[in-house]
């Protein structure tokens, strides 16, 4: 049965079913699984089979973009029962999709995790220029840079925000965190990021150490 509806999700998410996607992870969620098995093998495992579909034109943008739109109702439907918003103030974030990338998805599932790890989130959206991470970053007075790409060719641009950084003499005062699909440890150290982390779940416990142990230095 658990089985059954964990399908039917997936199912419904490739076809952009965002209402019937919605009823089924508040069915779900009724019934009483787990909200991390819902997300993983319901939600993100359409969104696989959507991907490799598209990486061999059997379906189009449009079709991608339903599926998208039916990915954040159903995680809409998870937030407030993946997230339990931490009372301590842990730290400010400053996050992002980078210039040239509209993916957002995953970058809005660091959102939510960073939320309930209680950091205070400045999201700004999508297609944000490394000029843009800073002014916002100094303006707020952030602990932490996140950036996420999911495009190869949008990806040096985590790296221009770093050599801004430097230019500035303020690489230091931040912590820089990068991640998305095609994004590594590797890159990260390439390009003089702090932290890679393949989630967003380790992303927001990465987060949150980091920032205790610089507070602590
Ligand atoms: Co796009 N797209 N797309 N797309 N799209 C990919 C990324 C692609 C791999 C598809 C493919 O070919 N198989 C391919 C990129 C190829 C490449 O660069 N090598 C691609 C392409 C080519 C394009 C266009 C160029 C297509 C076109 O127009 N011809 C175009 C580019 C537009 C642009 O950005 N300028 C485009 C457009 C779109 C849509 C708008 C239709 C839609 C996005 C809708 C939206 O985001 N609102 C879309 C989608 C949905 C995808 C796929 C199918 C799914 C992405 C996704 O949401 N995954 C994707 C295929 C794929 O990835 N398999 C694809 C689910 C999400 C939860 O995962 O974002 O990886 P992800 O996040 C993960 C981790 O990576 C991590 O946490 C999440 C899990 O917990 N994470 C972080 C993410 N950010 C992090 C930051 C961190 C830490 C972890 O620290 C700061």
């Amino acid at each position: 049965m658990a089985e059954t509806i964990i399908t039917e999700i997936s199912e419904f998410l490739q076809k952009g079913r965002a209402k019937n996607v919605k009823a089924l992870v508040q069915q779900a969620l009724d019934e009483g699984m787990d909200p991390k098995v819902i997300l993983n093998e319901g939600l993100l495992d359409g969104m696989m089979i959507v991907g490799g579909k598209f990486k061999k034109n059997e379906i189009f943008v449009p079709e991608v973009l339903v599926a998208a739109r039916a990915m954040s109702a159903g995680i809409a439907i998870l937030e407030p029962k993946l997230v339990e918003v931490g009372n301590e103030p842990v730290g400010k974030a400053v996050i992002g999709t980078v210039k040239g990338d509209l993916h957002d998805i995953g970058k809005n599932l660091v959102v939510m995790m960073l939320r309930g790890a209680g950091f205070e989130i400045h999201d700004m959206g999508v297609d944000v220029a490394p000029e843009a991470f800073i002014e916002k970053a100094e303006e707020v007075g952030a602990d932490v840079i996140c950036m996420s790409a999911l495009l190869t060719t949008t990806m040096p641009n985590m790296e221009d925000l770093i050599t801004e950084l430097k230019t500035r003499g303020l690489r230091d005062k931040y912590i820089v965190m990068v991640g998305g699909a095609p994004v590594n440890d590797t890159f990260a150290q390439q390009i003089g990021a702090d932290y890679y982390t393949p989630d967003a779940a380790s992303a927001a416990e990465k987060a949150k150490e980091a920032v205790m142990a610089k507070k602590a230095s």
